[in-house]
């Protein structure tokens, strides 16, 4: 593994600094106290083409690697872990599976939008009683001819009400189990198609979480992605390598609290002298900064074996795994760093470490990531 970044690589990473310091740093904590879905830098970072970074040009995204993707999420969210999930489900969850396995027209059609960012996209698999049990879809799609009955509920949804493009999971034939699954592309105005309630989290409360509800929706065949059945192999496949973005969400999480705590332990006195010259505190930064190279190291590899078109399954797994435990772990001392100060607002460790819990359980609770790392030593 090549860990010397290329020159376009670097630029790609000033690129989401920059754009994190002056665009998303003013109105972090507004938008989280809010919950602002953040309308604006979204549309900003679709134009800056954030939202389809690994799209090939030809269907207007940016033709760039995992490695590059991953810089990217990292800078974008030590500064707006909301921002970042938006992005992250964008590029890898929908974009990604759609270029994959889409056809020509529903390129055409869908994904060149998407990855231009003129409008974004949302992965709906998760119901009220299938998040990790993923293969238990109630959601059915009844093969009419030329369109499919949509009916069902589907929770949890990372840009619910933002999005106009849906990637919706639903079971066409249950004998088959999950061989009887296929994924579509629903459009926010179909009729039968209702955005419900806006949940209340409590953390990336700038991203807007939602219920969906289908009620006889028709869905024209040439929506489905893929052969019939292939639904639940497209999801599996897509949450792969959308782990390694919430790897890097959780990395960026993570880096953002420690170098806010770093800092403030160079400038706090205690006792006489800067709290960093107390073995208690440097050996915090020590355990932190060790953290967080790790997880840079899991997650760069996982990057790099997807886009060396290996298996990158157990990587991006242990990658999301020990990174979202880091990202607690960092946060949680940061604040402890900051003393009285980390426990309050203005000071932004608090609300990353609200923002860090979520990493360990969407695209995959950790223990699933521990069932997908044992499968595959044990095949
Ligand atoms: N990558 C590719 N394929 C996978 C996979 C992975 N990580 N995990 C499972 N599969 C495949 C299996 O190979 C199997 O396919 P075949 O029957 O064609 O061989 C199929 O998926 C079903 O797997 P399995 O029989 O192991 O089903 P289980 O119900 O025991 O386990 C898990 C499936 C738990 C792995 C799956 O439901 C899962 O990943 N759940 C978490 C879902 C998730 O991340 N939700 C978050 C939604 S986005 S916020």
């Amino acid at each position: 593994m090549d860990l010397n970044f290329t020159e376009e690589q670097l630029a790609v990473k000033e690129a989401a600094r920059e754009f994190a310091e002056f665009e998303l740093l003013p109105g972090v904590i507004e938008r989280d106290e809010k919950e602002i879905f953040p309308a604006e830098q979204v549309k900003k970072m679709g134009e800056m083409g954030f939202l389809g970074m690994m799209v090939s040009p030809e269907y207007g995204g940016g033709g760039m690697d995992t490695v590059s993707y991953v810089l990217a999420m990292e800078e974008i969210c030590k500064v707006d872990a909301s921002c970042g999930v938006v992005m992250s489900v964008n590029n890898s969850l929908v974009c990604w599976g759609l270029e994959k396995y889409g056809t020509e027209e529903q390129k055409q059609k869908y994904l060149v939008p998407l990855a231009k960012g003129e409008v974004i996209g949302a992965f709906c698999l998760s119901e009220p009683e299938a998040g990790s049990d993923a293969t238990h879809q109630r959601t059915t799609a009844e093969d009419k001819g030329d369109y499919y009955l949509l009916n069902g509920t589907k929770n949890w949804i990372t840009n619910g009400n933002s999005a106009s493009i849906y990637i919706v999971y639903a079971q066409t034939d249950k004998e088959k189990r999950h061989h009887g699954i296929n994924a579509f592309i629903v459009e926010k105005d179909m009729p039968g198609f209702v955005i419900g309630k806006k949940e209340k989290k409590l953390g990336i409360r700038g991203s807007d979480t939602h219920s969906l509800m289908f009620t006889d929706v028709k869905v024209p065949k040439e929506n489905r992605i893929g052969e019939d059945g292939f639904g639940f192999k497209l999801a599996m496949g897509v949450l792969n390598g959308g782990r390694i973005g919430i790897a890097a969400q959780a990395l960026g999480i993570a880096t953002g609290a420690f170098e806010l705590a770093l800092k403030y332990s160079k400038e706090r006195k205690a006792f006489g002298v800067e709290i960093s010259k107390h073995q208690a505190i440097a050996f915090k930064l020590s355990d932190m900064a060790t953290a967080i190279e790790a997880s840079r190291l899991l997650i760069l590899q996982a990057a790099n074996l997807k886009d060396d078109k290996k298996d990158f399954t157990k990587a991006s797994a242990m990658a999301k795994l020990f990174a979202s435990q880091t990202a607690m772990d960092v946060t949680i001392e940061a604040i402890q760093i900051h003393g009285g100060y980390g426990y309050v607002q203005e000071y932004h460790v608090e609300r990353m470490m609200r923002d860090a819990k979520i990493t360990q359980i969407y695209e995959g609770t950790s223990e699933i990531q521990k069932i997908v790392i044992s499968r595959d030593l044990l095949k």
